[in-house]
């Protein structure tokens, strides 16, 4: 190969090599605020302790939890989002909202709502 063909070639490969890092990171934000965005975490114990279970209430109006959950939730972690929880199935009874600046998401037998929840939806 010429010097000349040479050079182009390792351009191209430097080319390749930056337009696919700066995607791969466009793309880990992406998916980055995506993951955080209406995202929840249960768990078993106060103080987010115990078992815990990763809620991504995104993809529908209301979310029943799975029924090894149910009536067991002691604390949340909304991570700055916020949800509603709900005393029964398909969010219907009792509703807490849970969001910044609302009180008790490490312990909600503050709220007298401990072991309760069933489902959530977004605020
Ligand atoms: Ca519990």
């Amino acid at each position: 190969m010429s010097f000349q063909i040479r050079a182009t070639f390792l351009l191209g490969i430097v080319f390749f090599v930056v337009v696919n890092s700066y995607a791969a990171q466009i793309s880990a934000i992406i998916i980055g605020s995506s993951f955080q965005k209406d995202r929840i975490t249960i768990y078993d114990d106060v103080n987010a302790g115990g078992a815990s279970y990763y809620l991504d209430l995104s993809y529908s109006y209301c979310t029943n939890i799975p029924s090894d959950w149910n009536d067991r939730i002691s604390s949340i972690n909304t991570y700055g989002n916020c949800a509603i929880g709900y005393e029964h199935s398909d969010c219907r009874g009792r509703g807490e909202r849970f969001a910044p600046g609302t009180p008790h998401h490490g312990d909600l037998t503050n709220l007298d709502f401990n072991d309760q929840i069933t489902s959530f939806k977004r605020c």
